[in-house]
């Protein structure tokens, strides 16, 4: 077998479907050609390579992979962090024209190069913890031009950076000012303007909404989702984040790629979810940011066998948050996560959750070379330690791109 590139010595969690815990390979070896996994397994039996990495017992894991971020804003939101220790709450400063309108003025006001250049140090605080995919909305434009401005700076950070970009988009996240008292309206110009247009210019590869009583009504989800349809997007859902209004349920009937949030999900929404395949992807960033006290059904979830991914939900309001290993501890901490399904959820669920499991996710043949190779001894340290970051090498498509 012809091979580029041989990482030997290395101990693999493979999260393969089918193995054990996190498909563990003690003594084994991986080799890439042409930037895809040629081959996996044990050490002994690895192929010769034109270039041998020798590992030196560390861990390799699937490169790291968020499935939920907001990365592309402009500003921030540290004043208002600031209120909401004094005591004003997130639905207090959203209904005061605070909150998500406060960043969609600071978006609309930076040029697409600003959002790439204001978006780096986020997504770079991301790479250094050995991400390889992240999937970026827009949705603090929420005008036509605004939102086609967010998904192309998001598409450019794929090419200004070594790392692959799944875009969303977001454009019923929240009303604008221009149509208040008219979210029908605005729906109406999602639906008929910014849909076919993004969808035109190819630059979203999904169509997400916020179904909450702050955001947009399940009927109005529905639009959206019918619309994103009708261009051939599959969709995804902010839903029962902060109430339970059925859009777990909703979305599972489009055949939705993940709900997410998912703390007022109830047991229909759980049935729906495991019958359509739709991913559950939690987020414990944002739980702990708000001080939610109340827990998505994570138990419920695991005995329907509802697929779990974990994501950052990164973005200025609710979980200003750039570390895929905190939210393995926090989902562990707060969500009672075990360490394997932690390790799952931002790697093989996170990619089922973007629809792309067939591409990245899991150490198997014929899969994109995405690596993570860590300086610890078990992987339960990824998810134990707080804070710290014991990646030694990131490699995308088979190329090291970054070693300590
Ligand atoms: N749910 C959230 O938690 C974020 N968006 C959403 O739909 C909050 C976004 C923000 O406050 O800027
Ligand atoms: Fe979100």
């Amino acid at each position: 077998m012809r091979c580029d590139r041989v990482w030997r010595n290395a101990r693999l969690a493979t999260l393969a479907p089918g193995r054990p815990g996190l498909g563990e390979i003690e003594r084994g070896a991986i080799a890439a050609l042409d930037g895809r996994i040629a081959w996996v397994g044990a050490e002994a039996d690895a192929p010769e390579a034109a270039e041998t990495i020798d590992c030196e017992g560390r861990w390799i894991t699937p490169g790291l992979i968020d499935p939920h971020t907001h990365l592309v804003y402009g500003g921030d939101r540290a004043r208002e962090f600031e209120l909401r220790l004094a005591g004003a709450s997130y639905e207090e400063i959203a209904l005061a024209g605070g909150g998500i309108v406060s960043t969609m003025a600071a978006t609309r006001a930076a040029s697409e190069d600003d959002l790439v250049a204001q978006s780096l140090p986020r997504l770079d605080a991301l790479i250094a913890e050995g991400l390889t995919t992240v999937e970026v909305k827009s949705g603090y434009g929420l005008s036509l031009a605004h939102e086609l401005k967010s998904l192309r700076a998001a598409r450019r950070l794929g090419e200004v950076r070594p790392v692959t970009i799944a875009t969303t988009f977001l454009g019923a996240h929240a009303l604008p000012p221009e149509f208040r008292d008219d979210a029908d309206g605005y729906i109406d110009l999602v639906c008929r303007e910014m849909i076919p247009a993004v969808a035109a210019e190819g630059l979203a590869d999904a169509v997400d909404a916020f179904c909450e009583g702050i955001g947009f009504t399940p009927d109005q989800t529905r639009r959206v989702f019918e619309a994103a349809h009708a261009h051939g997007l599959p969709v995804k859902l902010h839903a029962e984040q902060l109430s339970n209004l059925h859009g777990a349920a909703l979305a599972a009937n489009f055949g939705a790629l993940s709900a997410d949030h998912l703390e007022h999900l109830d047991d229909a929404g759980i049935a729906a979810m495991a019958k359509a395949g739709t991913v559950a992807t939690l987020l414990p960033g944002a739980y702990y940011f708000v001080r939610e006290t109340r827990l998505p059904p994570i138990e419920a979830l695991r005995a329907a066998g509802v697929p779990m991914a974990l994501a950052t939900d990164c973005n200025p309001g609710t979980s200003p948050m750039t570390s895929l290993l905190l939210v393995m501890n926090m989902a562990a901490t707060l969500f009672r996560m075990t360490v394997d399904e932690c390790l799952a959820g931002v790697t093989r669920e996170a990619a089922r959750a973007l629809g792309r499991l067939d591409a990245t996710g899991t150490l198997e043949a014929g899969k994109r070379c995405d690596l993570a190779v860590w300086d610890i001894d078990r992987p339960a340290e990824l998810v134990y330690r707080i804070g710290f970051n014991p990646l030694h090498a990131r490699v995308l498509g088979g190329q090291t791109t970054w070693t300590r």
